[in-house]
């Protein structure tokens, strides 16, 4: 289908923490702009936004969707995220995209201080952002306060852009603070200009005077003009708003009630006039734009049909169907209202649409005609896995089919990770927290017919010895029919030190193994030492053979092999063994408030506390380093969750093998329990 020119458009992501409202705006400015002619809500699950099933289930985004409408004359593509952190990997994905994002927010202070990483991420990226103070028709609002903790929270200046006006504890409408007009606001329809509230003058000065300096820092004509008392024009601040806006220098506050529709078209009005064109913000991204085709993967969707789209954004040329990108002929470009699509045969420069078919190509990847040329843009750091399951099919023979579905899985969402461990066999599934797993559980079990089973991942636990034992002597001898087997060994078993692993050694003089024997011993002591006397791989032992004999008809390979294994399962168990545990090295970051409470953490997961530290690229907020034991990591992250509002995250590693206390040892060994915090506990 041919369609109508836009004169511009914009791109636009609806950020922000989880439940502030995001799903509930892009409602709104669907309805507003008449892309919809009905607004669902989110208790009902009709909304565009969350129109996927694992969203609709939960009451809340699970991913990003994407949807396109029209305001005065441009083509306004919404993206709304998830705000949940489990689904952070979704959100800046889809930023690296856009031309600006509204960051919605509740006024409460508690809430707003949890917008601190994803402020970090979008002053990282240079990614001009507005804030949409939303549920502004709640009581007990305070403004200021609210005002007061963005600030806290934001590293670059905000400016408020309206001043809310309230009747006792109710949002009627508000002051837009370049053109100091009053609105009133109307339920369904746009606010009504009225007379200035005479009663909010002094407020209204302050907020105006805070606003202007907060732009003149970075002009400094107009930095002259209120240095003269001259009341600078409407156009220099709005030119001054949108230059500094599109350049992540200031952050303009906007206020409403996304449900009532309040503040909706101011907030259009203000993308429309201070949000960056795709052009510049092009211009921004790459070094220099030309006309070939080059676009950016910002998600990928296995819909529930089993087709693949992928969410791009147009950055150069013009993308036209069946174009040939990365080698890939694609299926067909489409634009999106969430889960349904319309078919389009071109994309211009600065759109974002939904190519299908384009196979091979994941999240984050950028796709060109001719791929080697292109120079790939840069695309979000994949978070890392903090939470784990271990998970079985539920019917024996889809153990098959799992390894392609969970391919597909992380295509959609690189923040997931899977393994089969090769000490447990167990395949766990890892990802950024109980809700993120189980939302990929129930896709496989939707999406590709494969129901899953979970259990917790076991700990990969290991053993070892305490005492050096001698001369362990092991004799294989058997008989059968004719021919016997003969082997004899005996065997020096040694500690070795934390982390030096296994160690094969001989003093056979006189050849009384011969040589052809020996490698038969070792692969028996190896064998031996897959599964110890407790259950583990056994570490860091030294074996050596000292001695045996051999018979010159009845020895071989296999009889010595026999010998060695019996020669262990003597000389292992009057060696001490002992159980030794992961450790993991951490460094969790946390809001400098809460360092005290993650440390009590950490001690009370056994974990041994390294340092800790302010960070130099993050004002506010701590690193604290420490050694944790693997068997208290499963719910770590819940914890320290809940300990820091949800923004307190860790990145972990393995770092070495400890000996575990001699009273859990004992526990693990009787209940075959984990032993960790994780278990249920
Ligand atoms: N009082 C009030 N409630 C609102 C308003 N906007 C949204 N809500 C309610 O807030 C809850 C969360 O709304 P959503 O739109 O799902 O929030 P979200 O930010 O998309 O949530 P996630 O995507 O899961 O992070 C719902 O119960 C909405 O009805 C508002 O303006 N006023
Ligand atoms: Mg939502």
């Amino acid at each position: 289908m041919n369609e109508k020119v836009k004169s511009g458009s914009r791109n636009v992501a609806i950020v922000g923490p989880y439940l502030s409202g995001k799903t509930t705006l892009l409602e709104s400015l669907l309805f507003v702009t008449g892309a919809i002619s009905r607004k669902g809500t989110v208790k009902d699950g009709n909304t565009v936004g969350d129109s996927a099933n694992e969203s609709r289930d939960r009451h809340m985004s699970v991913e990003v969707s994407a949807a396109s409408t029209e305001y005065s004359d441009t083509r306004f593509t919404f993206i709304d995220c998830p705000g949940s952190v489990e689904f952070a990997q979704e959100t800046y994905n889809a930023l690296m995209g856009v031309d600006a994002a509204i960051v919605v927010c509740e006024p409460i202070r508690d809430r707003v201080l949890t917008l601190a990483p994803l402020f970090k991420f979008l002053d990282d990226w240079e990614i001009p952002h507005i804030v949409f103070v939303n549920k502004m028709d709640r009581a007990n609002i305070n403004v200021l306060d609210t005002l007061h903790a963005l600030k806290a929270v934001s590293s670059r200046p905000l400016v408020a852009h309206q001043y809310p006006i309230l009747q006792g504890e109710e949002l009627i409408g508000f002051i837009d603070l370049v053109s100091e007009q009053a609105y009133q606001y109307h339920a369904g329809a746009p606010a009504d200009p009225i007379p200035f509230p005479e009663n909010l003058k002094a407020e209204e000065h302050i907020a105006r005077a805070e606003m202007l300096e907060a732009l003149a820092n970075f002009d400094d004509h107009l930095l002259e003009e209120l240095l003269e008392d001259i009341e600078p024009p409407q156009e220099e601040i709005l030119k001054d708003l949108k230059l500094e806006l599109g350049a992540d220098l200031v952050v303009p506050v906007f206020f409403g009630a996304a449900e009532l529709d309040y503040g909706v078209r101011p907030l259009l009005e203000a993308l429309l006039r201070e949000a960056p064109e795709p052009e510049s913000t092009a211009e921004r991204r790459l070094s220099k734009v030309g006309n070939t085709p080059l676009a950016q993967v910002l998600k990928t969707y296995y819909t529930p049909q089993g087709g693949k789209l992928s969410l791009v954004r147009v950055w150069q040329g013009k993308l036209t169907d069946g174009i040939v990108l990365n080698g890939i002929r694609i299926g067909g470009i489409y634009r999106l209202m969430g889960q349904q699509q319309q078919y389009i045969n071109e994309a211009g420069a600065g759109e974002i649409v939904a190519l299908s078919r384009l196979e091979g190509v994941k999240t984050g990847d950028t796709v060109a005609i001719d791929s080697q040329q292109a120079i790939a843009l840069p695309k979000a750091e994949n978070l890392e896995p903090v939470y784990a399951l271990a998970i079985t099919p539920e019917k024996r023979n889809d153990e098959v089919k799992l390894s392609s579905a969970i391919t597909k899985l992380l295509e959609e969402d690189p923040s997931l990770a899977w393994e089969q461990h090769g000490d447990t066999h167990e395949v766990i599934l890892w990802g950024q927290g109980e809700i993120h797993l189980q939302v990929a559980l129930d896709r496989l079990r939707r999406k590709y017919n494969l129901p899953m089973s979970t259990h917790l991942p076991q700990v990969p636990y290991k053993e070892t010895i305490r005492k050096p034992v001698a001369a362990i002597h092991g004799r294989y001898k058997h008989q059968s029919g004719g021919h016997g087997q003969f082997g004899d060994v005996f065997l020096d078993i040694q500690p070795l030190p934390r982390g030096t692993g296994f160690n094969f050694s001989e003093k056979i003089v006189g050849g009384v193994v011969p040589r052809q024997y020996i490698p038969g011993v070792e692969m028996g002591v190896r064998e031996f030492l897959t599964h110890g006397p407790l259950g583990f791989p056994v570490v860091d032992v030294a074996v050596t053979l000292t001695n045996g004999s051999y018979h010159s008809v009845d020895s071989s390979e296999q009889a010595f092999k026999q010998a060695a294994r019996l020669a262990m399962q003597t000389g292992i168990p009057q060696a001490q063994p002992t159980l030794l545990e992961p450790i993991l090295r951490v460094l969790v970051t946390t809001p400098s408030e809460f360092t005290s409470k993650v440390l009590q953490l950490l001690s009370g997961r056994r974990g041994q506390i390294l340092g800790y530290e302010g960070r130099d690229d993050w004002q506010g907020w701590d690193n604290v380093s420490a050694f944790l034991p693997q068997a208290e990591m499963q719910n770590f992250i819940v914890e320290l969750r809940s300990l820091t509002l949800g923004v307190g995250s860790f990145h972990w590693e393995q770092d070495h093998l400890q000996e575990v206390p001699e009273k859990l040892a004992e526990r693990i060994l009787t209940n075959g329990s984990n032993g960790g915090n994780g278990n249920g506990k």
